[in-house]
């Protein structure tokens, strides 16, 4: 699997599918959750709602991932994942991992070959971008399945710093 880091904006990517840093509610956001939907249009939004009706009614709990279309994307697929939130206390780093690996399992099951993540939780979630670096590099080379390009897209110079120190580590 080839992984990579890139500044970018994760709703322009033409990769297979891309990652959003979501809520449990699954309805939207600020940060790249907002972007993702406004990129990919209103029925993103209405595919949502009906995984709440049906699969989801108590939300999609943080570590886990689903899939969803990505309608005006270039990404036929969205893969919403909720990271850990550390202003309610969520610090384990262990959740954190697991939103990368649940993601790529997701996209395996899906067929997908290239998934593009953000920097779950490194936002409105309060995880210090370092860390969430390290977790999401050993998460990803840690994972085996179909995948054969992991490309990390960073909003900004200081987080795809972190990302490519990561990435340089061992
Ligand atoms: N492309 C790539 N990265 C982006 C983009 C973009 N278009 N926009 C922002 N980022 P955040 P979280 C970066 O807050 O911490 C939402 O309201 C951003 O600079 O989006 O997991 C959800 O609904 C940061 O480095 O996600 C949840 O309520 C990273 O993406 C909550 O925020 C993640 O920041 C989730 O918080």
């Amino acid at each position: 699997m080839r992984i990579e880091a890139v500044r970018g904006d994760i709703t322009e990517q033409d990769v297979d599918a891309i990652v959003n840093a979501a809520n449990s509610s699954l309805m939207g956001g600020g940060g790249v959750d907002g972007a993702i939907h406004r990129a990919a249009g209103p029925q993103l939004l209405e595919e949502c709602m009906e995984l709440r009706r049906t699969d989801l009614p108590d939300g999609l709990p943080v570590g886990q991932a689903v899939p969803t279309a990505g309608y005006a994307l270039r990404a036929p697929w969205v893969i919403h994942t909720v990271g850990p939130n550390r202003h309610r206390g969520e610090t384990d780093p262990a959740l954190l991992a697991a939103c990368f690996t649940s993601s790529l399992d997701v996209a395996d099951a899906v067929g997908a070959r290239t998934v593009a993540f953000p920097a779950v939780s490194a936002g409105v979630y309060g995880w210090d971008p370092a860390e969430v670096a390290r977790v999401a590099v050993d998460a990803v080379r840690g994972w085996t399945g179909d995948v054969e390009l992991v490309r990390f897209v960073l909003f900004d110079d200081a987080v795809l710093a972190a990302f490519t120190r990561a990435l340089d580590a061992p």
